[in-house]
């Protein structure tokens, strides 16, 4: 529900961001949390935090033209939302996706600024994208297309303005072709502009596993706050790009198992627990479907356009996409036993599906704070490029897994000292918003 004097506000960002659903679901979600802040601290509502914190500091849209290998012309649309730069430079990934459009990179930037937040970093809040469809594209195709996007981008985006990364569509090859496009027109070896490059030229170890690993360290801490553990847990990871196969790894690491994983064709069952090394071979290296990992492992099925929500387990990490959970869904594992949720990916699960789970007192863990370890390695990353070094994996997984803890426990006490204890919504949402309204504030009306 939106306390009665925020509503106001609310209508204003429907009103003014038409058709943006995404977005409006994005923000109404914060706002819904911040009544017991804005009676706390009225400075926030002398200074218009809320009215200011919704409205990006700057929107860039623009024409990306590439070839393809058949010689034809194709358009697509790139997108720089450049949220918030309250606390650092503006910090989030770029999405190549068919769905992309503004309302989606707005609902990402906006949450990427909490997100962001909450791990502590210097890091402010951005997001980018395209509606380039990379499926079917060949490897040139893929690199004409980052060429042409980067040729735009580059103007807007450095290390001291902003650093985007991966997302959806968007992984350690995408960032190479962007980055070496960027090097070329800049002339300059900026390692610090872009995160998520390749480990033998400026990428962090572990910001690969980051994201995944990030997520299920978040998972155990949940568990651990009601005595318990992942150990001997069945899970169920949806997706099957980068974030979810490395919560996958992280959850065999830590004693549980994974029994399925997915994508848009369908659902992988595989009772024995899903067998990584050929799941990365299948998606990293062969870039295949999970059909085809289904078909050479005896003891998966695959389900066609299955929905793996259906299947029973402890754990839910849902790491495809947004809005992949809904009401009807969270009933279902609800009654099938299922004890946590965390969200791998941005805003899987519904209004709807979130309350289910708040109302049946599952610990769920949303995605601003249980997938913040993948931007937190990115912040990581420019840390290394800025000082010229080159830290260890266990270092640096020790760091994530620190920040991961650090953010559990933000979350949870904030959520103690605001009278909801265990909803880690509303400890994430007030938490994340503090800290960039007392920054916004300090920095005076700009
Ligand atoms: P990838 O491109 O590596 O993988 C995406 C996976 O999700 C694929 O298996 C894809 O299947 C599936 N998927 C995407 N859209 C849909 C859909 N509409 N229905 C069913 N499955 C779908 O992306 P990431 O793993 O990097 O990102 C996954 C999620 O995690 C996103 O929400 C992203 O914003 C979030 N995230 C990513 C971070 C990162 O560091 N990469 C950090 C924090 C959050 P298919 O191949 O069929 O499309
Ligand atoms: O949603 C996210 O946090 C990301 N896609 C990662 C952003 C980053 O800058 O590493």
């Amino acid at each position: 529900m939106l306390d009665e004097k925020i509503e106001p506000f609310f209508d204003v960002v429907v009103r003014r961001n038409p058709g943006e659903v995404e977005f409006h679901q994005a923000v109404r979600e914060v706002l819904e949390s911040l009544g017991p802040v804005l009676a706390k601290y009225p400075e926030f509502t002398e200074h218009r935090i809320l009215e200011r914190i919704c409205e990006p500091e700057r929107q860039i849209i623009f024409r990306v033209a590439w070839q393809d290998d058949a010689g034809e012309v194709q358009i697509n649309r790139g997108f720089r939302v450049e949220f918030n730069s309250a606390l650092g430079p503006y910090k989030g990934g770029m999405r190549f996706h068919p769905s992309v459009y503004l309302g989606i990179v707005k609902f990402l930037g906006f949450e990427q600024v909490f997100k962001n937040s909450l791990t502590g970093m210097p890091i402010g809040g951005g997001k980018g994208g395209s509606d380039f469809d990379p499926k079917g594209r060949s490897d040139d195709e893929i690199m004409r297309f980052c060429q042409s996007l980067m040729t735009e981008l580059f103007r807007h985006i450095g290390e001291y303005t902003d650093v985007p990364a991966g997302d959806v569509g968007v992984g350690t090859r995408e960032i190479g072709y962007l980055f070496g496009q960027y090097k070329r027109i800049t002339n300059r070896y900026e390692s610090g502009v872009l995160t998520g490059k390749g480990t033998g030229w400026g990428g962090a170890l572990v910001r690969t596993e980051a994201t995944g690993y990030g997520t299920v360290f978040f998972v155990n801490e949940m568990l651990k706050a009601r005595g318990s553990s992942l150990e001997g847990r069945t899970c169920l990871v949806s997706g099957s790009g980068n974030v979810a196969i490395y919560a996958a790894e992280k959850v065999h690491q830590l004693g549980g198992r994974v029994v399925a994983c997915s994508d848009s064709d369908g659902v992988v069952h595989d009772p024995e627990g899903i067998d990584l090394e050929l799941l990365k071979q299948v998606k990293e290296i062969e870039r295949g479907r999970v059909a085809d990992y289904a078909e050479r492992r005896g003891s998966a099925t695959f389900i066609p356009r299955g929905n793996i929500w259906d299947l029973p387990c402890d754990v839910a990490l849902p790491c495809a996409t947004q809005n992949e959970l809904t009401g009807k869904d969270a009933a279902t594992l609800i009654r099938n036993g299922c004890v946590a949720v965390a969200e791998g990916a941005n805003m899987p699960t519904t209004p709807e599906g979130v309350r289910a789970f708040h109302e049946a007192g599952i610990a769920y863990g949303p995605g601003k704070a249980a997938n913040a370890g993948g931007v937190a390695t990115s912040a990581l990353e420019m840390q290394q490029n800025a000082s010229r070094d080159r830290w260890s994996f266990a270092h640096t997984e020790g760091r994530l897994e620190e920040i991961m803890v650090d953010i559990h426990q933000t979350c949870h006490d904030t959520a103690e000292e605001f009278g909801t204890p265990g909803n880690y919504v509303v400890g994430a949402n007030i938490a994340g918003f503090i800290r960039v309204a007392r920054a916004m504030v300090a920095l005076g009306l700009v």
